[in-house]
């Protein structure tokens, strides 16, 4: 049983990097999600409201119980969940025309064709799991909060994105301090729609995989800085391609305004900075496009030392280890 080989088998080092080999493996990793109270901050708009916690935990049961190849089951969202969710539609796609990026915005139209993306309507994990499968092999698997980098990058290896299926706190629509299903739907899913965007996010799981801590850390922060709250230029004007600034109208408001640093996207030097997670980033990281970032970011992770080589089958969605 992997969990066990994990806990007691081979040395200190050996269990700190045990990674998923088959998709199934990942029923095994995700065993430590940070949660509002205990590891984030207690000014969390939630955490003082008992009505919301008690939604909340019924709603992280579904990703506490859940087993790979399962369907995800669906949530009856409730009015307020509703509102919440509308209000951040209608602010996001006013601002995706100046803000977001091309691709971005191409790949969120066809969500509103075909995958039900509308201002009234949550969509549900599962249809947006089936649409992104169809288009580039991602899938959305529940997941209870937030993962450690470790766990989240071990998920994009196998084009896995680990979502949250809870709503943000109806007080604070405009920005959240942990993710939630906004920040999936809005801010992820529809650039994993994309085959190259999606190609990156691979790219940066595969290269985690077996990693010291340190090199998962400075990995983490790269894919902070590009997936989450990356920007790039096109046609002369910065566009947002991270999912944390397309899902957070408070923070794509922030980032745009002169109150915040932008520095050129520098793996061996953003690995290096700070990444609050629980405020508005002080810096952001700007390349002259996607493809560029994916290139430099590639380019890094050639520089990470790891005794294999891996590959990914995806046939089998199974990581296949080169011994070199
Ligand atoms: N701050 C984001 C939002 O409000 O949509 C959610 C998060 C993404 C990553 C960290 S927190
Ligand atoms: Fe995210």
């Amino acid at each position: 049983n992997v969990e066990k080989a994990r806990k007691h088998g081979g040395s200190e080092e050996e269990r700190k990097t045990w990674f998923p080999r088959r998709i199934q493996d990942l029923d095994h990793t995700p065993s430590n999600t940070l949660s509002f109270g205990t590891d984030l901050d207690p000014d969390h708009p939630g955490f003082n409201d008992p009505i919301y916690r008690k939604r909340r935990k019924e709603i992280i049961e579904i990703a506490v119980n859940y087993r790979h190849g399962q369907p995800i089951p669906k949530v009856e969202y409730n009015t307020e969940e509703v509102a919440t969710w509308s209000t951040i539609f209608r602010h996001m796609t006013q601002l995706h025309p100046t803000h977001a990026c091309l691709e971005f915005n191409n790949m969120f139209s066809l969500m509103v064709e075909h995958c039900g993306y509308k201002e009234n309507v949550i969509p549900q994990l599962q249809d947006v799991s089936d649409f992104l499968y169809s288009r580039t092999g991602f899938t959305l698997r529940p997941v209870a909060g937030f993962l450690s980098f470790r766990d989240f990058l071990a998920g994009l290896a196998f084009r896995v994105l680990h979502a949250t299926q809870y709503i943000r706190h109806s007080s604070k629509p405009m920005y959240t301090p942990e993710p939630d299903a906004c920040h999936e739907l809005l801010g992820h899913a529809p650039l994993l729609a994309d085959a190259s965007f999606a190609d990156f996010a691979q790219q940066i799981g595969l290269a985690s995989l077996g990693v010291s801590d340190e090199c998962i850390k400075r990995l983490g922060v790269c894919f902070w800085y590009t997936f989450e709250f990356g920007l790039c230029r096109q046609d002369g004007k910065l566009r947002a391609y991270g999912g944390a600034l397309l899902s957070s109208f408070g923070e794509l408001e922030h980032c745009f305004s002169d109150q915040s640093v932008m520095k050129p996207f520098d793996p061996p030097k953003t690995a290096l900075e700070e990444h609050p997670i629980t405020k508005y980033q002080h810096v952001y990281f700007v390349s002259e496009s996607i493809e560029e970032a994916k290139q430099k970011l590639l380019d890094y992770t050639k520089t990470i030392p790891r005794s294999f080589v891996v590959s990914y089958d995806p046939s089998d969605r199974r990581i296949e280890i080169i011994n070199s």
